[in-house]
């Protein structure tokens, strides 16, 4: 019986050693201007996802944020911030479902147990649109409104992926190398310009 808390003391010592070190990303768009919402992460057969517990918001007809990212087996939750109803739901391959009309928030989160692109549409106010990037690693983060995303990494080789909604065309991976004092990678990423989304009705 003593050697499952030996076990477990022992792990956390390893855990100890491999300390990720913190690996920054600044995204900028062809003009050089800062691009958020970018989805930078890196996967590997070490990165074993753990999903949590997110929310994307209905806020003046519209979703909050835009874009989301979360681990395979991840839940979220719609809470409805609107008086009037919504209807969210998706068609995309990792996850099809459907919140019929409704306000306030929906008793059962979607858990998301599939990696992929998840795009959010509303039955009733066809502007509104959101995605959901489900990636099968716990190395992840999404870029802020500077453009900047930090990254909690291992040290050594990695293929960071970047991944934005409105990007003109895929990107390829890029080969970085995580050291403790690492400068910030910028990484210029070409979007197509955003259909307008205003609330005509
Ligand atoms: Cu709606």
């Amino acid at each position: 019986m003593l050697i499952r808390p030996l076990l477990g003391f022992g792990l956390l010592l390893l855990a100890g050693v491999s300390t990720a070190a913190e690996f920054s990303v600044r995204v900028v768009g062809r003009d050089g201007k800062p691009v958020a919402d970018a989805v930078l992460y890196v996967e590997s057969a070490a990165a074993k996802p753990v999903g949590v517990t997110a929310e994307i918001d209905q806020i003046n007809k519209e979703f909050v944020p835009y874009v989301s990212v979360v681990p395979v087996g991840s839940k979220i939750r719609f809470p409805n911030r609107d008086n009037i109803r919504h209807h969210v739901y998706s068609f995309s391959d990792a996850k099809k479902f459907e919140l019929k009309l409704y306000s306030g928030v929906p008793s059962e989160p979607v858990t998301f147990d599939k990696a992929g692109v998840v795009a959010l549409g509303c039955n009733i106010h066809d502007w509104m649109l959101a995605y959901v990037l489900v990636v099968d690693t716990p190395w992840f983060a999404r870029s802020n409104e500077q453009g900047l995303a930090t990254l909690q990494l291992p040290p050594g080789p990695q293929q960071l992926q970047l991944w934005h909604p409105d990007l003109e065309q895929p990107l390829a991976a890029i080969a970085i190398t995580v050291t403790d004092h690492a400068a910030p990678l910028t990484v210029t990423a070409a979007l197509r310009p955003r259909a307008s989304t205003e609330a005509s009705y």
